[in-house]
């Protein structure tokens, strides 16, 4: 079996590594990646691709090779939205980044909000959090260009990991978030779930935890290029591993 690809060794140091996992994202991986390294000059980012037919992973590669902030994972077969989001975590801490900061690839998440999200993690003068996430359910968040159908499914997620999951936070399912890597020493890391469902099983054990979470304002925006890959098969494995945390939170097993 073919052996997954590193774009390069010699990474700078660097605090923050912004992550984004993608499968086929052709129409917005460049402009993507110009808009996040624009976004500040501290941050770097890590694309990680499952190996997508449509070269996403060749185009990042071929960027990554003159842009020394720049550095894509090309996984072989497609592993997983949840999975794809642990492994650039748990790179991130091996090349010792103490925060990683993970958004969608379609532009849902606006770059130019990463820097409110690095304040949220650490306000001037306030108490530091474990994850800061862009929130589309606070005061001053929003989603546009939603079907209602989009609005319905994310409510009903949101809801059950709020009261049957007992995870304090309104947006649960987004996966615009800043997070202090030394949150991974003091929560179990093992079985996380591997598709969208990976973004409220990471909440859930952060509570438990007893992480800190905090929620800043975002305004999500549809994509405009690209198509979804949240289609009914994703939507059935994230219902049931939701369904798995449950029976824990309830049952203890
Ligand atoms: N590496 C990897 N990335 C994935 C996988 N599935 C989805 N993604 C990426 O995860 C992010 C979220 O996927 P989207 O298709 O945008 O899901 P969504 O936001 O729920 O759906 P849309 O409303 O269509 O945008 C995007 O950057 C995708 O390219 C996967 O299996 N592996
Ligand atoms: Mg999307």
């Amino acid at each position: 079996m073919a052996t997954d690809l590193h774009s390069r060794d010699d990474w700078p140091p660097g605090r923050v590594l912004v992550q984004s996992a993608t499968y086929n994202e052709r129409e917005n991986i460049e402009q993507l990646i110009e808009a996040v390294l624009a976004s500040s000059p501290d941050v770097q980012l890590l694309i990680i691709d499952d190996d997508s037919p449509d070269g996403t992973g060749q185009i990042a590669r071929e960027i990554a090779g003159r842009e020394p902030r720049l550095h894509v994972l090309v996984r072989r077969g497609r592993r997983g939205l949840g999975s794809a989001i642990l492994e650039g975590f748990q790179l991130a801490r091996k090349r010792g980044f103490a925060v990683g900061l993970n958004m969608d690839a379609d532009f849902s998440h606006d770059p130019a909000d990463i820097p409110r999200l690095l304040v949220a993690l650490d306000p001037p003068g306030g108490k530091p959090a474990d994850v800061a996430i862009g929130s589309r359910r606070v005061a001053g968040g929003r989603t546009v260009g939603w079907p209602w159908s989009r609005h319905v499914a994310s409510w009903l997620v949101c809801w059950f990991t709020r009261w049957i999951l007992g995870v304090p936070v309104k947006d649960s399912s987004g996966g615009f978030r800043a997070v202090r890597l030394s949150v991974f020493d003091r929560i179990d890391a093992a079985n996380f779930a591997q598709g969208y469902a990976f973004q409220e099983d990471f909440l859930w054990r952060v509570h438990r935890a007893g992480g800190k979470i905090v929620e800043i304002p975002i305004t999500f925006t549809d994509r405009t290029r690209g198509s979804s890959k949240a289609d009914f098969a994703e939507s059935k494995r994230s219902i049931g591993e939701l369904l798995h945390l449950a029976r824990i939170t309830w049952l203890g097993k």
